[in-house]
């Protein structure tokens, strides 16, 4: 595998004339705000990429600049010479988008997970990064890119500011800070990005009342659980931002989500103040960020419930 710096991905990413853009499945705010933001640097630049993901466009991203050319996975064979995989830390992740290209064709992975397994040809991994978007929003200082559509910096702002809690997470650096600044001053309103992320349907909000009253404390009080069982598992809702209240319970290293997405299938988040969660997801084919981490388990919730228990208790033991 052949490691890149952001120079040697521009100009990997130059040479290219058709690239195919992707992200993983379940994407979030930094995937669609990342490969958004590529997509418009590169059309600016002279290339014909093309968006596509095997997974729909989460609602409160549809009004981002160009979300409506991000094509859904189809029989389609695609005329591509490079495949861009962005904010997926490995090949499992992008679904069956490699079925819509050639077998063969030449993989760069722009990434900032520290779970990232190698799995392509060119990587350009910068675990420093709080946000693949902000790895972009480099990527545009680098060629001078002049942020004429607003909508474009929303994009990578987006991308940025929801990877990084709004500016709350440990990796939120100065460079963070100094590329949301150039954002702002493309004339991005941070209010607004953050109105249109936070606004909840009312069923939302209802749905989160149930949940908390189920909230579980284990571990001495160190590890605080909420769960929603498969009766009351709505896809439409979003559900993946209620992890934050157990976070902030006085006392709590880690919380976590599990959520019966099927019988057999328990899809498990994790946010810690210290503990390495995403080598506790990796045990379980996951993977994700030191304090922010999420897999799924092949087992009904209780059942998962019980590993997951157990393998935090003894990660917090170990001091992990
Ligand atoms: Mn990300």
């Amino acid at each position: 595998m052949v490691e890149m710096e952001l120079a040697g991905a521009a100009e990997r990413l130059l040479a290219s004339q058709k690239p195919v853009l992707t992200v993983h499945v379940s994407p979030d705010g930094d995937a669609i705000g990342a490969m958004l933001g590529l997509y418009w640097l590169l059309l600016e630049k002279g290339c014909r990429p093309v968006m596509v993901v095997d997974d729909s466009v989460p609602a409160v991203f549809q009004n981002l600049l160009g979300a409506e050319l991000i094509k859904p996975v189809s029989e389609e064979q695609l005329d591509a010479d490079l495949l861009v995989v962005l904010d997926a830390s490995d090949d499992g992740r992008i679904g069956r988008v490699r079925q819509m290209v050639a077998p063969g064709l030449p993989v760069l992975n722009i990434d900032h997970h520290v779970s990232n397994t190698g799995f392509s040809e060119m990587r350009w991994l910068d675990v420093r990064a709080a946000a693949t978007a902000e790895m972009i929003a480099q990527l545009a200082d680098y060629w001078q890119y002049d942020y004429a559509k607003t909508g474009v910096a929303e994009a990578l702002y987006t991308g940025i500011a929801t990877d990084c809690g709004f500016f709350r997470y440990a990796n939120t650096t100065p460079r963070t800070m100094r590329l949301a600044a150039r954002l702002l001053e493309a004339g991005v309103q941070p209010n607004v990005v953050s109105d249109r992320i936070e606004t909840q349907p009312v069923q939302t909000v209802s749905k989160l009342a149930n949940v908390l009253s189920g909230l579980e404390m284990h571990s001495d009080g160190r590890v605080a659980l909420i769960s929603i069982p498969l009766d009351q598992y709505d896809p439409e809702t979003d559900s993946d931002s209620f992890i934050r209240y157990p976070r902030y319970i006085e006392g709590v290293e880690v919380a976590v989500l599990l959520k019966s997405v099927a019988p057999d299938v328990t899809r498990v988040s994790m946010r810690s103040k210290e503990l390495d969660v995403s080598a506790v997801a990796l045990q379980y084919g996951g993977g994700g960020h030191k304090r922010a981490a999420g897999c799924t388990i092949p087992r009904p919730l209780d059942e998962a419930k019980a590993v997951i228990l157990k393998t935090l208790s003894e990660a917090i033991d170990n001091g992990l």
